[in-house]
């Protein structure tokens, strides 16, 4: 049987990671093996690929290169953490993923040329269901400055301007795809935003026939 992919997705401090590791707990409580992972990131090489990208001092302002990079990390992941988990049944959790580059790289990078170099990062690989992560981008910025870490990263340190074009990217993204993504106001209390994530998930996975097949 082959497990269940689900991506979160939304722009900085929309409570991703919150969200995620409240899923994951929910559906180890269910008795389901979860493999909890993100992007960039998953794997040593993705990592310090993340660390790249991420650390102002090395960052590239090209979206091609940071397309390319973001991709290379990717398809290590899929390779070696998310196609194995789901080959063997997981439900895979994942802090962010294609979308991601779609939102933030897009615009930077002619849209076929983006999505071929997607393609390849991805191996094909799509999830089953996304959850977009809904909120304004000063709220986003506040929550995530709120538990600053001390250094911003390469996008954390971009204008608001840049951020509302992600969240406007993002919109698209899912009315183009209504089937796969669902858009969450996460502007509402943590325990709110669970319980609609948990329900979404009964409804749209595990109710739906062939699940899991
Ligand atoms: N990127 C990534 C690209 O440009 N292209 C790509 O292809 C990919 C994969 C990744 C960066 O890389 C870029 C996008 C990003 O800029 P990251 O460190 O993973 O960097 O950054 P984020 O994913 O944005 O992580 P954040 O931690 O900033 O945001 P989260 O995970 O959405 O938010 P979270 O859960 O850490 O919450 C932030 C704060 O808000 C509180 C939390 O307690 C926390 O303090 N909070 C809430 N407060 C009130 N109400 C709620 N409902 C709350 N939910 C959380």
């Amino acid at each position: 049987m082959r497990g269940i992919f689900i991506t979160f997705e939304g722009g900085e401090g929309a409570g991703k990671s919150t969200q995620i590791r409240r899923l994951a707990a929910v559906l180890e409580s269910y008795g389901l093996s979860v493999t909890l992972t993100r992007e960039p990131g998953g794997t040593p090489l993705a990592e310090a690929i993340r660390g790249l990208i991420l650390t102002h001092e090395a960052a590239s302002e090209d979206g091609l290169t940071q397309a390319l990079l973001f991709a290379a990390a990717r398809r290590d992941h899929v390779l070696r953490v998310i196609r194995p988990a789901l080959a063997a049944g997981h439900v895979v959790l994942c802090d962010r993923f294609a979308d991601s580059t779609r939102a933030y790289q897009g615009g930077k990078v002619p849209d076929a040329m983006l999505e071929q170099v997607i393609a390849l990062g991805t191996d094909g690989l799509e999830p089953d269901l996304t959850f977009l992560l809904d909120v304004n981008a000063e709220l986003g910025l506040e929550r995530a400055r709120s538990r600053f870490t001390g250094v911003e990263d390469t996008f954390e340190r971009s204008n608001l301007a840049f951020h509302r074009e992600v969240r406007r990217r993002f919109h698209a993204i899912a009315a183009t795809e209504p089937h796969r993504i669902l858009v969450i106001d996460a502007s509402q209390d943590e325990a709110y935003v669970a319980e609609s994530i948990r329900l979404a998930v009964r409804q749209r996975i595990f109710a739906a026939p062939g699940a899991g097949e």
